[in-house]
């Protein structure tokens, strides 16, 4: 498979994507998200892959969807091309998806982290929803995810004036799951995604799937939720054998099934 614009490897158990725009500062066109969506479908089916890490370059995650792109687009030619349709494929991964962020992570490169299962932020990363300084507003989920994320009074304070809001403030926030150094980024994030890759992908993809339930139901119908896929564990033989590993004071030798 070829890309113009990303970087795509298999490190071990870890499918690793470096967004590579750089003299755009990774702005996401039509064509780099249709690789990164060509990327997941590759990593979702291949069997050696239990998580996968997105990262971008240490100036910038992504700046944003490609405001060149956009700038000339009517609303006819936008709906009926369904302009930045595909963007939320990256929400239908049963893998695991990390975001490892440096630098800028705006507009849709805040709404493409906040896709991601967990964000893992060096120091230097900034945060924002700068839409409104364009005439416009997010149109990725930002208004959503990111009140989920903050809340309604940051949100607001985010998406209206457009200002940044840097890595300390992200994790106090609960944006962020992390901030580690910057030069420390990638090598953290691999060894947070090669430790998930680690486990029982059966369990692992359960786990994902129950905590995001819990954005779509209430606390009952989501506990419930989260018993029956438990239950279920109980027919792998992963859970005999991380059991069995427990007590027999060894490492436990998954093999997802
Ligand atoms: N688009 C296109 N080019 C960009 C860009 C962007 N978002 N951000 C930066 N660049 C380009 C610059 O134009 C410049 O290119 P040249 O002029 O050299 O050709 C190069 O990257 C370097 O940028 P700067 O010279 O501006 O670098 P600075 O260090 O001075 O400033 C900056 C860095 C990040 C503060 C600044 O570049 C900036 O403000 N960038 C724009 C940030 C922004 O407004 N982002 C929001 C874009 S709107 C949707 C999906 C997604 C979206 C909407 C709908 N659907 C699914 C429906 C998303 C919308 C957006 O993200």
């Amino acid at each position: 498979m070829s890309f113009n614009n990303l970087i795509v490897e298999t490190r071990g158990h870890v499918g690793f994507v470096t967004l590579n725009r750089p003299d755009a500062l990774n702005a996401l066109n039509s064509e780099l998200i249709e690789e990164l969506n060509r990327a997941l479908d590759g990593f979702e089916a291949d069997k050696e892959v239990g998580c996968i890490v997105i990262t971008g370059s240490e100036k910038a995650f992504a700046a944003g969807a490609d405001i060149k792109e956009m700038q000339d687009k009517n609303y006819i030619d936008a709906y009926k091309e369904d302009f930045l349709g595909s963007w939320d494929r990256i929400t239908r991964c049963r893998k695991p998806v990390i975001a490892a962020v440096a630098g800028y992570a705006l507009g849709g490169g805040c709404e493409l982290a906040m896709m991601c299962d967990m964000i893992i932020a060096a120091d230097s990363a900034k945060f924002g929803q700068p839409e409104i300084t364009l005439g416009v507003m997010p149109g990725a989920g930002g208004t959503q995810r990111l009140t989920r994320f903050v809340g309604k009074s940051k949100a607001m304070d985010m998406c209206l004036t457009g200002r940044n809001m840097d890595a300390e403030e992200a994790d106090r926030a609960g944006l962020v799951s992390r901030v580690v150094p910057a030069d420390t980024l990638i090598d953290v994030a691999m060894k947070a995604a090669e430790k998930i890759a680690s486990f029982s992908l059966p369990a692992v993809m359960m786990t994902k799937e129950a905590i995001n339930r819990s954005y779509e139901t209430t606390l009952n119908e989501g506990v419930r939720f989260e018993r029956r896929m438990f239950h279920s564990l109980f027919a792998s033989e992963d859970q005999k054998e991380g059991m069995s590993a427990f007590v027999e004071k060894r490492r436990a030798n998954f093999k997802n099934k």
